[in-house]
C-alpha cells in the first residue's frame, strides 16, 4: 500500500549536518520526498506532537530539547513507507542501532537519537499535519 510518513531531522541531527545525508538515503532506498520544511517548534506544537509521553519522566527534557534549533521534516511516500522509513532510522535507543541505520551511524543516546519517524500510518497523518500546517 502506497502510504505517506513523516521522517523528521532533529535539532541534535540539524547542528550535526546530517540533513544531505538523510535525503540521500530516502532516495536511494527508492522512496519519494514529497515536501521539505525546515521550522522550529513551538512548546505548544511540541507539547501536541508527543502527547503520548506527556505522562513519562522524560517529557519535559524531550519538549526542551525538540524545541531547542531548527528540524527539517520531510513528507516521504511509497509502498510501506511508514515500515521501512522505520528500518532506516533504527531503534529508538541509538546506543542499539546496528550500523547502517541512521542512529545507529550518528548517535549512542535515547533523547538526542537525530531523527524521528511517524510508527503508524495514523501517526504519520496527525504527525504530518501538525507539523505541516504551523507556521
Ligand atoms: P521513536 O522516536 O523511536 O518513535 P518514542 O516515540 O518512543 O521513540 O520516543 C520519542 C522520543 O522520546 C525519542 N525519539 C527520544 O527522543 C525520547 N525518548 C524515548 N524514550 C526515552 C527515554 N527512555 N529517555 C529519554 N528520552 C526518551
Amino acid at each position: 500500500m502506497i502510504q505517506r510518513t513523516l521522517l523528521m531531522i532533529k535539532p541534535d541531527g540539524v547542528r550535526l549536518r546530517v540533513t544531505g545525508d538523510v535525503i540521500s538515503r530516502i532516495e536511494r532506498k527508492g522512496l519519494h520526498i514529497v515536501r521539505i520544511k525546515k521550522t522550529v517548534f513551538t512548546e505548544d506544537l511540541a507539547k501536541k506532537f508527543y502527547q503520548e509521553h506527556s505522562s513519562k519522566p522524560f517529557f519535559s527534557d524531550l519538549v526542551k530539547f525538540i524545541t531547542s534549533g531548527e528540524v527539517v521534516a520531510i513528507e516521504v511516500e511509497g509502498e510501506n513507507s511508514v515500515r521501512i522509513v522505520r528500518q532506516l532510522i533504527g531503534p529508538t535507543n541509538s546506543a542499539e542501532a546496528p550500523p547502517g541505520t541512521i542512529r545507529g551511524d550518528y548517535s549512542t543516546s535515547v533523547q538526542e537519537n537525530i531523527v524521528h519517524a511517524s510508527d503508524t500510518p495514523e501517526n504519520a497523518t496527525r504527525e504530518l499535519s501538525l507539523v505541516f500546517e504551523h507556521q
